[in-house]
């Protein structure tokens, strides 16, 4: 028996941080991966997929996005797909499933939206199906007791995150018991929820529970060994040990940086670590955190080097600078005048922005580097002029 295993495609997801038009690729790109998980499960011999659960970000989907990934996987007609309802979209009277059900779907697209055992090529798929967005007790309690041939391969899938010794967690929900794939007769245990990649259980018994996490990662956090991946599953006997490979199948990469900047010398290093982190910055997304403070010019610097041509280059720059403080120069205020109302004006802007107890401190120190800019960029057309 050989199957891929992939969940939490949340297909329709909103990235609220990223503008219009990354919006729509970063959408986009969550249906292309169905395409290369197809790809790779022909290529390697895999006759089913098993997708465990948040096939959808939203319970309730607009019908071009709830048809979207049915109609990717209908362009792999000898391919099995088999997929389970998540927190995301759980099986609610007219939620997503049965709007599936009703409209129809290709007949190899199977939808498990009852705790039934159902033959899966030489194995016996058992599912687990959530009907609301966050289960009371363990979702999976019910697999020890679906019955299934004897001597057959049993297939758990499932979503939720599994119960760890000592991570008791009361504000997680659909929390699986750690030996459910034990107690239930598992040869392997399908799991979604958990947007990075993990495997559980060890010893005698060998790792039986995965998390395959997202194909297409979604967030600057996953945990796990990240997403942007898809398990290949190699399963020799009811009790044998699965062989499992992971293939990579995800395009964008996601990370967080941090920096504290200072000086001009400070942004340089800053561009040139971002600008570094992969050969194809198109493909990364990049969550920022700026501190430190820096002289007007400096911040001019930054705000063309930084906030726009690094940002440019990246898919996406999500930047959180608020703590990056002002700290005018003696220059910088000779820059903006060298004596009478303007040069008053700046200084009391000046000492607003630095003054914590000040309430308009960020207006303050938003329109002295405007005061700046405006006098840089008069400073430069005269001198043009001349
Ligand atoms: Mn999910």
């Amino acid at each position: 028996m050989r199957f891929l295993h992939t969940s939490d495609w949340q297909i329709g997801k909103a990235f609220g941080f990223a503008d219009d038009a990354t919006r729509a690729v970063l959408h986009d790109e969550r249906l292309e991966v169905i395409g290369r998980l197809g790809r790779l499960a022909q290529a390697q011999g895999a006759t089913a997929v098993l997708v465990a659960g948040d096939v959808y970000d939203v319970a309730d989907p607009s019908d071009r996005t709830l048809r979207q990934p049915i109609e990717r996987m209908r362009q792999f007609p000898t391919l099995e797909w088999h997929l389970i309802p998540g927190n995301h979209d759980p099986h609610t009277p007219n939620g997503p499933w049965d709007r599936l059900q009703r409209a129809g779907v290709p007949p190899n697209v199977h939808l498990h939206l009852a705790p039934q055992a159902q033959a899966v090529g030489d194995a016996v798929l058992v599912p687990v199906v959530l009907t609301r967005r966050h289960a009371l007790g363990d979702p999976t309690a019910g697999m020890d007791a679906i019955a299934t041939p004897e001597g057959a391969i049993r297939l758990g899938l499932a979503h939720g995150s599994l119960r760890q010794f000592g991570a008791e967690d009361s504000t997680t929900h659909n929390l699986i018991a750690f030996d459910r794939a034990d107690r239930a007769g598992l040869a392997y245990l399908a799991l979604g929820d958990w947007h990075g990649g993990q495997c559980f259980g060890s010893g005698d018994t060998g790792s039986r529970s995965w998390y395959s996490g997202t194909p297409e990662v979604d967030a600057f956090d996953t945990g796990g060994w990240g997403g942007g991946e898809a398990l290949l599953v190699q399963i020799d006997g009811p009790r044998a040990l699965p062989d499992v490979t992971r293939h990579r199948v995800g395009r964008f990469k996601w990370r967080r940086e941090a920096a504290t900047l200072h000086s001009i010398t400070d942004i340089d290093l800053l561009e040139t670590r971002l600008r570094n982190l992969q050969p194809d910055l198109s493909t990364l997304l990049v969550s920022l955190r700026v501190e430190g403070a820096l002289s007007l010019a400096a911040r001019e610097a930054y705000e063309r080097r930084i906030r726009g041509d690094a940002a440019s280059a990246l898919r996406a720059l999500r930047l959180d600078d608020g703590r990056l403080q002002p700290e005018p120069s003696t220059a910088d205020l000779e820059a903006i005048d060298q004596g009478g109302f303007v040069r008053v004006a700046a200084e009391r802007l000046a000492r607003m922005a630095a003054d914590p107890a000040e309430l308009r401190r960020g207006i303050a120190a938003q329109a002295l580097q405007r005061l700046y800019v405006l006098h840089m960029r008069r400073a430069g057309e005269t001198e043009a002029g001349a």
